[in-house]
This record gives structure tokens, C-alpha cells and sequence, in this order.
């Protein structure tokens, strides 16, 4: 018998292990396919949460519970047909706090994206009659709306469109510079009433593209956001049947860029007949991919997340989070010149006690940095340090 070395490689090989280990806390349960959840700048302790069919819900984050009247309630104007439709994001003004002003994506019962504003004027409740469209395109088919609406570092509005639908992207529109599908878009909404759009942006001027489009070429990006520190833009665009995408591009370039859809399907060619091709010139390449499948690194959905900012969890400090919404993965990978490495699979870690993490529909980011996990299934996790 031999005990001491054997004790010995095990103090060792916990010593090797130095970072403390994250854990997931939930915050409240109970929503009906949530699948986004945000927080206002200046306003802390609480978490918006939005339901799919047209809802959105003030938590408290201490005690879980929601107010009794919705911060928005929109169902008869949101189309549910399609498992892809529904009310799918938001974006506060930042000065919210003061003008309740505020931005939804979603899709309409007459198969339009819709990018609407809203104005709260006790920002805890919304008169549906102070809604504003300020964008309406037809959608091809019920798929790939994209939904993800942000404000970029420059305090301009970002949205993200899908390709229009279907699979393969059969109208082409993501390479289309006359169709906002397939595009990531720009505008200011800082004037009263209505937008405009940037002088900026890549096609004005130009007859070649619309004004609006800041970038092209993706398919469905699901769930973008920017870097709170560096203001770098990080985009996760779903793919069609082998690879899931992760996509990086550094503050104040991007402009115009084309993401490659539906030529490339991660670092290939689009291998269905007639669509895949050769990388257009300049085409921006992911940052990271992963194959399609039900194994530790794989999936068949990415969802897009934030680099964290937080102060709490040492381990995560500059690492991009994201997951998988069917193989619910979640991962962390960091970028050093453009470059991913340090690959960490955080799955496990994060399981809360109890129980499982389903369908991550979205990831949440509050004013400290700290992020969240949305799961489709009703809950909402706090990602904690143990
Ligand atoms: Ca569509
Ligand atoms: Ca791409």
C-alpha cells in the first residue's frame, strides 16, 4: 500500500484546476417561451423578460416575481405560425430611464418584419398606441427572421434579418444588396418621429444597395451583441445543415462586410447543388465554427451570447459565452487578434441543481456585466461563481 503518492496526484491535480467553478442560479420561472431578457441602463434589481407571443415582463431579480401589469402586451399584432415568428427583440433607448423610448423586432400576421417603437412613459407599462413602425418588409417564408435589435457603440440602431426562409436561401436574398433580408441594418433613430440612416453607411449614394444595409451576406443570425468594453460586434449565424457559425468584427470596421451566405456555409462551399461557391472577394470568415450533431461539441442551433464584463466570475473575465438552442451546449471561447482559442465547455458547470438547461433561446446582459441564460422552457439563470 502506497497511499501517499496517490494522495499527492490528487492535491495535485486539484491544484491544477486554480479557477473557482461557475455555477447558474435562477432568477424567476415560469414564462411561456421566453426568449430574450435585457436591462435598461440606469435601472438596476430588475430584468425584462419577453415571451415569443407578444409579451414582456418587469422581474424583480431578487424575489423572481413579476409585476402584475405587462411592460408590453402586443399578441394580436404578433404572428405565432410560424415556431420561428413572434415578438423576438428588443432594444432600450439609452435614455430610457428618462424618455421610455424603446425598439421591437417582430414579425406581423401579414408575414412582415416589423421594427417598431415604443414609448413607456412610466417605463414600467406601454400604451400599444405609441407604437411607431419605423421599418416593414415581407418576409419570404416563416423561417429566418433574424430578430436580434441593438444599439451599437456609435448610438445607432442595429438589426439583424434573416434570409427570408426556406432553406438554401432559394431568392437569394443575403447576396442581394437590394433586399434587406440576408442583412445586418443600420439607422439612426435619433430624430422624434422616424429614422435615418446613416451618411456612413456603405451604399448610400450608392445605387448598388439599400441605405439601410450595414452588412450582408448571413443567413439567420440569432442573437448578435457588442462588446461592452471594446465595442467589438460578435454575431452567431445559424447554418443550414453542417456548420454553426461565430462571427468577430472589431469596433468601427464591419462596414459593408459581407459574411458569405448562401456561397459559404462556415469555411466551405455551400454544398447543396447550384448554391455553394468559391468565397467573394474580402468575405469575412468565422471566428469559430461547429459541426452539426448531438456530441460535447456540436449542435444544430447556435445562439449567440456576450463577452463578459462582469466583475464576479474570474473565470470567465473577456471570454465570449454562447451556446447551442438543440444541443443545449454552452461555451466560452476568447479572441486575441481576430484569432479564437481557449476553448472551454461550460455545460456541465452550469447545470442548475436539480435540474437541467433545456432550450437556450438567448442569453441576457445586465448593467454590471453579468449575464443570464434564457431558456426557452420558462426558466431564467443568473450565471453565478460557486
Ligand atoms: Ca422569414
Ligand atoms: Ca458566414
Amino acid at each position: 500500500m502506497h497511499p501517499k503518492p496517490a494522495l499527492f496526484a490528487l492535491f495535485f491535480a486539484s491544484c491544477l484546476t486554480v479557477h473557482a467553478e461557475i455555477a447558474t442560479k435562477q432568477v424567476a420561472t415560469g414564462f411561456e417561451r421566453p426568449i430574450w431578457a435585457g436591462v435598461p441602463k440606469g435601472i438596476d434589481g430588475k430584468l425584462w423578460v419577453m415571451e415569443q407571443a407578444g409579451t414582456v415582463w418587469i422581474v424583480d431579480q431578487a424575489t423572481g416575481e413579476r409585476e402584475k401589469e405587462p411592460f408590453l402586451e402586443i399578441k394580436s399584432e404578433v404572428s405565432r405560425e410560424g415556431n420561428e415568428e413572434g415578438l423576438l427583440g428588443l432594444a432600450f433607448a439609452a435614455d430610457f430611464a428618462t424618455t421610455g423610448r424603446y425598439y421591437v423586432n417582430l414579425t406581423d400576421k401579414d408575414q412582415h418584419t416589423r421594427i417598431v417603437r415604443f414609448i413607456s412613459k412610466d417605463q414600467k407599462t406601454t400604451d400599444p398606441k405609441s407604437a411607431e413602425v419605423l421599418l416593414k418588409y415581407q418576409q419570404d417564408f416563416r423561417n429566418h427572421n433574424g430578430g436580434w435589435i441593438a444599439f451599437g457603440p456609435d448610438g445607432y440602431l442595429y438589426i439583424a434579418n434573416g434570409d427570408g426562409g426556406s432553406a438554401n436561401d432559394p431568392k437569394q436574398r443575403a447576396q442581394d444588396l437590394d433586399s434587406l433580408l440576408g442583412k445586418i441594418l443600420r439607422i439612426d433613430v435619433s430624430p422624434e418621429t422616424g429614422y435615418k440612416v446613416p451618411a456612413d453607411n456603405p451604399f448610400v449614394g450608392n445605387k448598388a444597395g439599400k441605405p439601410e444595409i450595414w452588412a450582408y451576406g448571413v443567413r439567420n443570425p440569432w442573437r448578435n451583441s457588442f462588446d461592452r468594453e471594446t465595442g467589438d460586434f460578435w454575431m452567431a449565424d445559424v447554418g443550414q445543415g453542417l456548420w454553426e457559425e461565430i462571427n468577430f468584427m472589431p469596433k468601427d470596421k464591419g462596414n459593408g462586410a459581407n459574411y458569405g451566405w448562401r456561397l459559404r456555409e462556415g469555411h466551405i462551399a455551400t454544398p447543396a447543388k447550384d448554391v455553394g461557391g468559391d468565397a467573394p472577394k474580402d468575405a469575412i470568415e468565422p471566428i469559430y465554427v461547429y459541426p452539426h450533431g448531438g456530441g460535447k461539441n456540436e449542435g444544430i442551433s447556435v445562439t449567440g451570447g456576450y463577452v463578459y464584463r462582469g466583475e464576479k466570475i474570474k473565470e470567465l473575465k473577456g471570454r465570449y459565452i454562447f451556446a447551442d438552442y438543440q444541443n443545449p451546449r454552452i461555451w466560452s471561447i476568447k479572441q486575441d487578434a481576430g484569432e479564437a482559442d481557449g476553448f472551454i465547455d461550460h455545460t456541465d458547470a452550469l447545470q442548475p441543481e436539480g435540474g437541467r438547461i433545456n432550450l437556450i433561446s438567448s442569453f441576457a446582459e445586465d448593467n454590471d456585466g453579468e449575464l443570464y441564460i434564457i431558456d426557452h422552457t420558462g426558466p431564467i439563470y443568473q450565471i453565478i461563481e460557486k
